[in-house]
C-alpha cells in the first residue's frame, strides 16, 4: 500500500494563482481523484470506485494539530463525498463530508477542496466516502504522528503498517445497494473479507496476492488497524502472538495485551506486535462477530501472513489462530469493555462531571409497510428500517448544515425525543410486533455551545437484538459505562468510570445492552451521529446534533468555503 506526501509544486502554483487561497498558504496539499478502476478478486474482475487508482486508497500522514487541504476531483459516474473519520474539524463542519448532512454530493465532473483540521487526535484515523455505499472501496488510513517535541507514550516500534479490514462483493456494490432499496429486505451478504485489499489464500484465486508482513525476530511492529468493513464487527488474531493495544480512535489507551481483539466498523485500534516466535510463517486472520439470530452473514475468513526473515522451511499451511465463535458476545464485550484511556500527565483526560443534557436514545431495527403492494422482502412482506427513539432518519435533499446556516426552512426539524417515546422491556425476548414500526423524518437535536451531554444508547430486541457501533462526527466521547439488559438510571451511573474511560468516536453498543457516553459540546456545527453498520445507516439509525455557536468569536463556526458542491 502506497502512502503519499504532498507535492510542493502544487502548493506553489496555487499560491501564485490565487490570493483567495491565501488561507492555504503553507498548508500541505493532496489530490484525491475518484475514478472507476478495474480490480480482480476471487477470480473475477469488476470496476470499483478508487482514489488515485488505489485500493485501499492512499494513507495520509500528518502530525498532531496539522491542517491539510485535500482537493477531491470526481471523475467517476457516481456522486461522491469524502469524510475524515474521527477528525474533529474544530468549527469547520464544511469539510466533514456526510452527504445531505454537511454538504451536497460532489457530482460527476465536480470537485471540492476540503480543509481537514486536526487538533487533539493522535494515532490512527481513516477517511472514507460518505455517499450511498461507495465507502466499500473508497477508503484509506490516516496516520497522525505526535507533533514536534513529543513522542509515543510507549517505546518506538521498529516499523509501522496500516492493517485495513475490508469487505468485498463480486457484484458491483451499487447493485447490492440498489437491490436492497428496491426489495426492502436485507442486502446480499459479501463474498469475502479483506486485509489490506486482499482476501488471503483461504479464498479461490487469492494465494499469490495475499498480504505479507515481513518481520525480523526480536523487533516490534505497530499495526494501525482500521475496520473498513461495511456490515460487520470483526474478530482478529495472529497465530502464537499477542497483540498489545496502545490506542483506539486516535487516543492513547493503557496497554492491553490480548490474543484476540474485536474491532467495530468505523473503529481504529493501534496494536504492538513483538516478533518473538520461532522464524516461520504465521497467519493473521479475521472473521465476523455476528450475534443477531436469523440474520445471515458472510462467514468466511480473511488471512494475511506474518513472514519471519531467515533461512527456514516455512510451515505449510501457516499456523491459523483460533478465533472465537461467530456469536461469542462474551468475547467481544470483554475486549471492548476492557479499553481504558491512558490518562497520563502528558495525555490527560477531561470527563464532564456536571451534566446539562441527559438523553436516552433507543436504537432499533424496525419495519415499515411496503409501499403500494405488500411484497417487500422484510419480515412479513415489510420493508426493513431502523431508528433512534422511534424516528427513522430520512436524508433531506439540501444538506442540513447549509439549511441551518442560511436559515432555509422545511429541511429538518428538531423534535427528536430526548427519551424513548415508548417504555417497554427493551431487551425482552419475543417483543410484540406492534413495536416493530417507526416514524420517519429528518429529526435532529440542538445543543447549546459548551453544554455537557450524557447520552445512553439503549439497544432493543425489536426484530433481532444485535450490536450497533454508534459513531459521532465532530467529537470523541468518553465511554463511561455499558452493560446488558435495560439501562437503570438509578443504579448504573454509580458504576460509571469517570477516571480513565476510553475516548472513542465509535462504540459498539452490546447486543441487548446499553452504553453511556459523555462529551462537552464545544465544537459548533452540524454533526452526524449514526450506526456504522452500513445497512443500518441506510435504514435510518441516524440523527445529527446541531451545536449552536457560543458567544465568543472563537466559539462560532467559520464561514463556508466558496466551492461548496451545489445541491
Ligand atoms: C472545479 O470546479 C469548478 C466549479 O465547478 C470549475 O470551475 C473548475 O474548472 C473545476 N476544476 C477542475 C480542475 O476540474
Ligand atoms: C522541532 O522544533 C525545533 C524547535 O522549534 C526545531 O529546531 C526542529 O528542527 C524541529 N524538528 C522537526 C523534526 O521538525
Ligand atoms: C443477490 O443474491 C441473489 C440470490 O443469490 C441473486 O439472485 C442476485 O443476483 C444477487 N444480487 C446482486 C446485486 O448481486
Ligand atoms: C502473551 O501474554 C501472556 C500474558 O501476558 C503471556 O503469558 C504469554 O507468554 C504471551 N505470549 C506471547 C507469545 O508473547
Ligand atoms: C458458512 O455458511 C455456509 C452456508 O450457510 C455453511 O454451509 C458453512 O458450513 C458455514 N461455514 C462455517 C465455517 O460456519
Ligand atoms: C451460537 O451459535 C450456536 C450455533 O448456532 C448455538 O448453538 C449457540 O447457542 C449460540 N450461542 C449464543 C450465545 O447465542
Ligand atoms: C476477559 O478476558 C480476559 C482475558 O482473556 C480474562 O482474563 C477475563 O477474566 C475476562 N473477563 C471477563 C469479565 O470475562
Ligand atoms: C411490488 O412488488 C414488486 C416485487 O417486489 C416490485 O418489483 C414492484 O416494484 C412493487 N410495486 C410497487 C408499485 O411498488
Ligand atoms: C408476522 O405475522 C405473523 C402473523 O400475523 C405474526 O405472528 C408475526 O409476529 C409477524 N412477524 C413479524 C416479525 O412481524
Ligand atoms: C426483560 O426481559 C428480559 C429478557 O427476557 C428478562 O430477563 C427481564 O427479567 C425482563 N425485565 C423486566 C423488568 O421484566
Ligand atoms: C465551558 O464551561 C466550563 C465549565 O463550566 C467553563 O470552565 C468554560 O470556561 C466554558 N467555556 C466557554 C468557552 O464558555
Ligand atoms: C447526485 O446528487 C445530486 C445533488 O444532490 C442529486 O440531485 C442526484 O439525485 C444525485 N444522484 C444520485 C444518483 O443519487
Ligand atoms: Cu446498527
Amino acid at each position: 500500500m502506497m502512502g503519499f506526501r504532498p507535492s510542493c509544486a502544487t502548493a506553489l502554483i496555487l499560491l501564485v494563482l490565487s490570493s483567495t487561497l491565501a488561507l492555504s498558504y503553507g498548508l500541505a496539499r493532496y489530490t484525491f481523484v475518484v475514478e472507476e478502476t478495474p480490480y480482480t478478486r476471487l477470480c473475477s474482475t469488476k470496476n470499483i470506485l478508487t482514489v488515485n487508482g488505489q485500493f485501499p486508497g492512499p494513507t495520509l500522514y500528518v502530525h498532531k494539530g496539522d491542517t491539510i487541504i485535500v482537493d477531491v476531483y470526481n471523475k467517476a459516474n457516481y456522486n461522491i463525498t469524502i469524510h475524515w473519520h474521527g477528525v474533529k474539524q474544530p468549527r469547520y463542519p464544511w469539510s466533514d463530508g456526510p452527504e445531505y448532512i454537511t454538504q451536497c454530493p460532489i457530482r460527476p465532473g465536480g470537485n471540492f477542496s476540503q480543509k481537514v483540521i486536526f487538533s487533539t487526535e493522535e494515532g490512527t484515523l481513516w477517511w472514507h466516502a460518505h455517499s450511498d455505499w461507495s465507502r466499500a472501496t473508497v477508503h484509506g488510513a490516516i496516520v497522525v504522528y505526535p507533533n514536534n517535541g513529543s513522542s509515543y507514550p510507549f517505546p518506538k516500534p521498529d516499523e509501522e503498517f496500516p492493517i485495513i479490514l475490508g469487505e468485498w462483493w463480486k457484484a458491483p456494490i451499487m447493485e447490492v445497494y440498489y437491490q436492497m432499496l428496491q426489495t426492502g429486505g436485507d442486502p446480499n451478504i459479501s463474498d469475502a473479507y479483506l486485509i489490506n485489499g486482499q482476501p488471503g489464500d483461504l479464498y479461490p484465486c487469492s494465494k499469490q496476492d495475499t498480504f505479507k508482513l515481513k518481520v525480523e525476530k526480536g523487533r516490534t511492529y505497530m499495526l494501525r488497524m482500521v475496520n473498513a468493513a461495511m456490515q460487520e464487527l470483526m474478530f482478529f488474531s495472529i497465530a502464537k502472538h499477542n497483540l498489545t493495544v496502545v490506542a483506539s480512535d486516535g487516543s492513547y489507551t493503557k496497554p492491553l495485551t490480548r490474543e484476540i481483539i474485536t474491532i467495530s466498523p468505523g473503529q481504529t485500534i493501534d496494536v504492538l506486535l513483538v516478533a518473538n516466535q520461532e522464524p516461520d510463517n504465521y497467519y493473521m486472520a479475521s472473521h465476523v462477530y455476528a450475534s443477531a439470530s436469523g440474520v445471515t452473514f458472510d462467514n468466511t475468513t480473511t488471512t494475511a501472513i506474518i513472514e519471519y526473515a531467515g533461512n527456514y522451511t516455512p510451515s505449510s499451511p501457516p499456523l491459523l489462530p483460533l478465533l472465537p465463535y461467530y456469536n461469542d458476545t462474551a468475547a467481544s464485550y470483554n475486549f471492548t469493555s476492557s479499553l481504558r484511556s491512558l490518562a497520563s500527565a502528558e495525555h490527560p483526560i477531561k470527563v464532564p462531571r456536571d451534566i446539562t443534557n441527559k438523553f436516552i436514545f433507543a436504537i432499533s431495527v424496525n419495519t415499515l409497510p411496503c409501499e403500494v403492494n405488500n411484497t417487500c422482502q422484510g419480515p412479513n412482506g415489510s420493508r426493513l428500517a431502523a431508528s433512534v427513539n422511534n424516528e427513522s432518519f430520512v436524508n433531506p435533499s439540501i444538506d442540513i448544515l447549509e439549511a441551518y446556516y442560511y436559515r432555509i426552512n422545511g429541511v429538518f426539524s428538531n423534535r427528536l425525543p430526548n427519551f424513548p417515546p415508548y417504555i417497554f422491556n427493551f431487551t425482552a425476548d419475543n417483543l410484540p410486533s406492534y413495536l416493530d414500526t417507526t416514524k420517519r423524518g429528518t429529526e435532529v437535536k440542538f445543543l447549546k455551545f459548551n453544554s455537557t451531554v450524557e447520552l445512553v444508547f439503549q439497544g432493543t430486541n425489536i426484530l433481532a437484538g444485535t450490536e450497533h457501533p454508534m459513531h459521532l462526527h465532530g467529537y470523541s466521547f468518553y465511554v463511561v459505562g455499558s452493560g446488558f439488559g435495560n439501562y437503570d438510571p438509578q443504579k448504573d451511573p454509580m458504576k460509571y468510570n469517570l477516571v480513565d474511560p476510553p475516548h472513542q468516536n465509535t462504540i459498539a453498543v452490546p447486543k441487548n445492552g446499553w452504553t453511556a457516553i459523555r462529551f462537552r459540546a464545544n465544537n459548533p456545527g452540524v454533526w452526524f451521529m449514526h450506526c456504522h453498520i452500513e445497512r443500518h445507516l441506510t435504514w435510518g439509525m441516524d440523527t445529527a446534533f446541531i451545536v449552536l455557536n457560543g458567544k465568543l468569536p472563537d466559539n462560532k463556526i467559520w464561514p463556508p468555503p466558496p466551492d461548496m458542491p451545489p445541491c
